[in-house]
């Protein structure tokens, strides 16, 4: 398949004014009319009329009134050209389409007898012909026709300007949209769809009226929603100035949708994940995920809409300024120092576990991608989370002022068209008077840097001398890497764990202060700290202040120190991740030495102290307790040991039961929230610690700690607690009675929850990452009536999580794991090709692991690289990770 590549890009030859759309809806057969002005874009060295177009049936085409016959065009692939064409063309296109064998979900599809759209990144090109790249941006009207009984509710775009009978049982609905906007922000919904509305007004004092759509039955679970929309707009209005431009805003919730949601304008389509939620169903971390992606998709309507992308090479602008807008969001709301940092924390878990992996895999790419295959590959967690690190890196650098300035130069600049990432740096640096040209490296450069620590501490002189080296590991294409612009957040600890006044000559302006933003700008640089009297303890990288690996030798009694006094919450959780992560390479060693296991004093007794210190944020106490992941340990090896690594972990888990018994239950009696549920920040934060702790006793086989969790599914009155207890109970490894006991319980959670989708995908992927999940029960549990491929979520909820989030089952020694991962691979490319290829990208670190399991894994990706009729996107892929 072809690359296409960031340096061929040319303007479009022709540009759109305005776009009128007919619909005749109908589920297999949908008539499409099309007619749109163009003009020619004489700035352009493309001088043809270039349309794209896929799995269309074209019935017309018109240019300026006369039927073009097929002479007069040619079609060639996904592109349909017109030479010759005048400079000023009406334009009028009929296509059919079938949404019911759409299965992409890319397009116009059918989800449960309704009608959906997503047009990102192309998905408008298999509704009609069009310049569907996101720099031809026009003004649009929509008709809608269909049956009234079926289809009673006819969404798009925008303002609804007429509707009405058309007499043979059939109605219409006429949106317009009052802005100009790129064709994948394209959207109309239409079928059986219940909605709760509210007028809110907006602090002009302007009234909006918003709306969230459901099927019927789900009225119950929306308010969440509503709330967290209600809050976005808000949000935006006071941190950034920023206000809702319509006078109706829609979420649309569908259950078959391939990410989380879509940020179409005015009308928000999103997977009922991000929607649906009531305490019996959705847990904490369901809310909170609703709560972001709301946030996200409204957050999107100034950037990504309002300003959008140039081309798909630019994706990050949009994406990664919104997630660190969304980032922030959450963690305004939440309010409280601690709060934030634990948003924090989480949000960099993600990026080590996640993006790191990517950066050092075969897919690696820049922010800013040279290069692809198949867009829909790139919707990565490089392009979301890395770019949301560079964003708050700009951040960090021009402080809280600094940085609105920016942002508000950048609207001034750039409100109503489609810019490059440039763009967003340049209006940073010119709103600051900062050369920012350096920072440039970010977008351009892939990889993670390392920055190397070397500190001297001279006692005669009173300085303390720090070295910062930085190295970047080579990626795919790129083996040379040039210095990248770091800050990096510092502070200095005296023996007493209290920071340290910073006098350095090259910070002068502030003097005194005891945090500092150094800025790393060559491949090493040393930064020397005066009147400094005794050895102190650096806090370096505070709350992450750079997407980069740091390598420091800290002795454990310097962690020990950072772990219980740095004024930094998140260095503090670092430094708990740091004495841990030591202690779990060391144990895995030791069980692929056969050698005896154990775990030191120190360690648990500074988790001892953690756990009970009632004057720390149970949330953060939560995140301290909780060890690195099976995927972090394993970044610390060369060669990748999974059944090492989880044995490792499972002996360190059940030991440090053995020892803060007594602690741990009387942290789960100390943090109950009995009444009613409530997901505030507070009560989140008791569930959570009390659920963590609830797992750790129940790794300590005994009657009393079973019964701890049995009583608590049993009388759980929210999804938190009963699924927390759930998940406790199914990995226990008690008698045989407590198994049965346990197999109960989850045959009965799927009784009460059948018909709740949602908790039907918990059900299975509960049992995806079970210790005891093995392969064979994967295969067993892909024979439930309840289990289908064609819906994604089912989909991810057993087969993603089993490949992803099981790895000592995942790669059985036997290779059974990569074999069911290869069957399910190609049965999803028939189906969904971007879904399959989500899957494909489980095998990208295989050369990480040991030759015996490379054989099994090189065979099953080269599998299905030799599968005919391979999508674009898995073949991209695999032939990345095989390459
Ligand atoms: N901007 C949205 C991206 C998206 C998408 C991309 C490819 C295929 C399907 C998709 N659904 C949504 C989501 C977002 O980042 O807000
Ligand atoms: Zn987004």
């Amino acid at each position: 398949p072809e690359t296409i590549f960031r340096k061929d890009y040319i303007a479009p030859g022709f540009w759109v004014d305005t776009v009128e759309m007919g619909f005749d809806l109908d589920l297999s057969a949908t008539h499409v009319a099309t007619r749109m002005t163009m003009r020619r874009n004489h700035d352009s060295s493309e001088k043809d009329l270039v349309l794209f177009g896929e799995s269309l049936k074209l019935l017309q085409l018109r240019m300026n009134g006369v039927n073009l016959k097929k002479s007069a065009y040619k079609i060639e692939g996904e592109t349909l050209r017109i030479a010759n064409a005048p400079d000023e063309v009406t334009l009028e296109i009929e296509t059919r389409i079938n949404p019911l064998k759409n299965t992409s979900l890319s397009g116009l599809y059918a989800s449960n007898g309704n009608f959906i759209t997503q047009c990102e990144a192309e998905g408008f090109r298999k509704i009609t012909w069009f310049p569907d790249r996101p720099d031809v941006m026009a003004k649009y009207t929509v008709m809608l026709r269909a049956d009234k009984k079926k289809f009673p509710v006819l969404l798009s775009n925008g303002n609804l300007i007429e509707e009405g009978d058309l007499g043979d049982g059939r109605h219409f609905a006429k949106w317009e949209d009052p802005f100009k906007k790129p064709s994948y922000l394209f959207a109309l919904v239409a079928g059986k769809l219940v909605c709760q509305e509210e007028n809110y007004k907006l602090k002009s004092g302007r009234e909006v009226l918003l709306q969230v759509w459901v099927e019927d039955g789900n009225l119950d679970k929306t308010q969440h929603a509503m709330d967290s929309l209600k809050n976005s707009i808000r949000w935006d209005e006071e941190r950034f100035g920023l206000e809702l431009d319509l006078d109706r805003f829609m979420i649309v919730a569908t259950g078959d949708f391939n990410m989380g949601a879509m940020e179409n304008k005015g009308l928000n389509i999103f997977n009922t994940k991000y929607v649906l939620a009531n305490p019996s169903i959705a847990t904490d971390v369901d809310y909170a995920g609703i709560e972001s992606v709301v946030g996200h998709e409204y957050f999107h309507n100034w950037t990504g809409n309002r300003v959008t992308c140039r081309d798909w090479f630019q994706l990050s602008l949009k994406e990664g300024l919104t997630v660190f807008r969304d980032q922030e969001f959450s963690a305004d709301l939440v309010g409280t120092a601690t709060g934030r940092a634990v948003k924090r924390i989480e949000d960099v878990r993600l990026l080590r576990q996640v993006q790191f992996s990517e950066d050092a895999g075969p897919m690696a790419h820049p922010v800013r991608p040279d290069s692809f295959v198949e867009i829909n590959n790139f919707y990565t967690v490089t392009i979301y989370e890395k770019g949301s690190e560079v964003v708050r890196m700009y951040y960090t650098l021009l402080g809280h002022d600094g940085f609105r300035k920016g942002m508000d130069l950048y609207f001034e600049r750039h409100d109503g068209q489609a810019v490059e990432c440039d763009d967003f740096r340049a209006a940073m640096a010119d709103s600051s008077g900062r050369d920012l040209t350096q920072f440039e490296r970010w977008y351009s450069q892939a990889g993670t840097p390392r920055v190397k620590v070397d500190a001297i501490y001279d006692a005669e002189a009173q300085t303390y001398s720090i070295t910062l080296s930085q190295s970047c590991p080579a990626t795919p294409g790129q083996t040379e890497k040039l210095p990248f612009h770091i800050p990096v957040a510092m502070g200095l600890l005296g023996a007493d764990g209290k920071d340290i006044p910073l006098h350095s000559v090259a910070y002068e302006a502030q003097a005194g202060a005891t945090s500092l933003v150094l800025e790393l700008t060559e491949a090493s640089q040393t930064f020397v700290f005066t009147g400094v009297s005794s050895k102190p303890v650096p806090s370096l990288l505070r709350n992450f202040s750079a997407p980069v690996v740091l390598e420091i030798d800290y002795s454990d009694e310097e962690l020990g120190l950072l772990l219980a006094n740095d004024s930094d919450p998140f260095n503090r959780w670092e430094a708990g991740q740091r004495l841990a992560t030591r202690r779990l390479v060391k144990l895995t060693t030791a069980v692929q030495q056969g050698e005896e296991l154990s775990l030191d004093g120190m360690f648990i007794e500074a988790l001892r102290a953690t756990l009970n210190d009632a004057s720390l944020d149970p949330a953060f106490r939560e995140l301290v307790l909780t060890l690195p992941s099976e995927a972090m340990i394993a970044e610390e090896f060369k060669v990748v040991d999974p059944q090492a690594i989880h044995t490792a972990r499972q002996f360190a888990r059940a030991t440090i039961t053995e020892h803060l018994r007594a602690d741990l239950l009387s942290a789960y009696e100390g943090h109950l929230t009995p009444g009613k549920y409530s997901p505030d920040a507070q009560s989140m934060a008791k569930r959570g610690l009390k659920n963590l702790a609830l797992s750790y006793l129940l790794e300590w086989s005994d009657e009393s700690t079973f019964e701890l969790a049995k009583t608590q599914f049993d009388d759980a009155e929210n999804m938190t607690d009963r699924l927390a207890a759930l998940t406790a109970l199914t990995n226990f490894s008690g008698t045989d009675k407590q198994a049965k006991s346990a197999a109960k319980s989850l045959k009965a959670f799927y009784k009460d929850f059948k018909k709740e989708a949602l908790v039907i995908d918990k059900w299975f992927m509960l049992q995806a990452t079970a210790r005891t999940t093995d392969v064979a029960k994967i295969r067993d549990l892909m024979e439930h009536p309840a289990f289908t491929l064609n819906n994604p979520n089912r989909a991810r909820s057993l087969t993603f999580a089993f490949c992803n989030a099981n790895p000592s089952r995942f790669h059985a020694v036997d290779g059974s794991g990569y074999a069911l991962w290869a069957e399910l691979v190609i049965a999803l490319n028939k189906l969904n090709p971007q879904v399959a290829a989500r899957l494909a990208r489980s095998m990208d670190r295989w050369k990480k692991y040991p030759e015996s399991l490379q054989v099994h894994m090189k065979a099953a990706l080269q599998k299905v690289a030799d599968t005919k009729k391979l999508s674009k996107d898995v073949l991209e892929v695999v032939s990345k990770a095989l390459a």
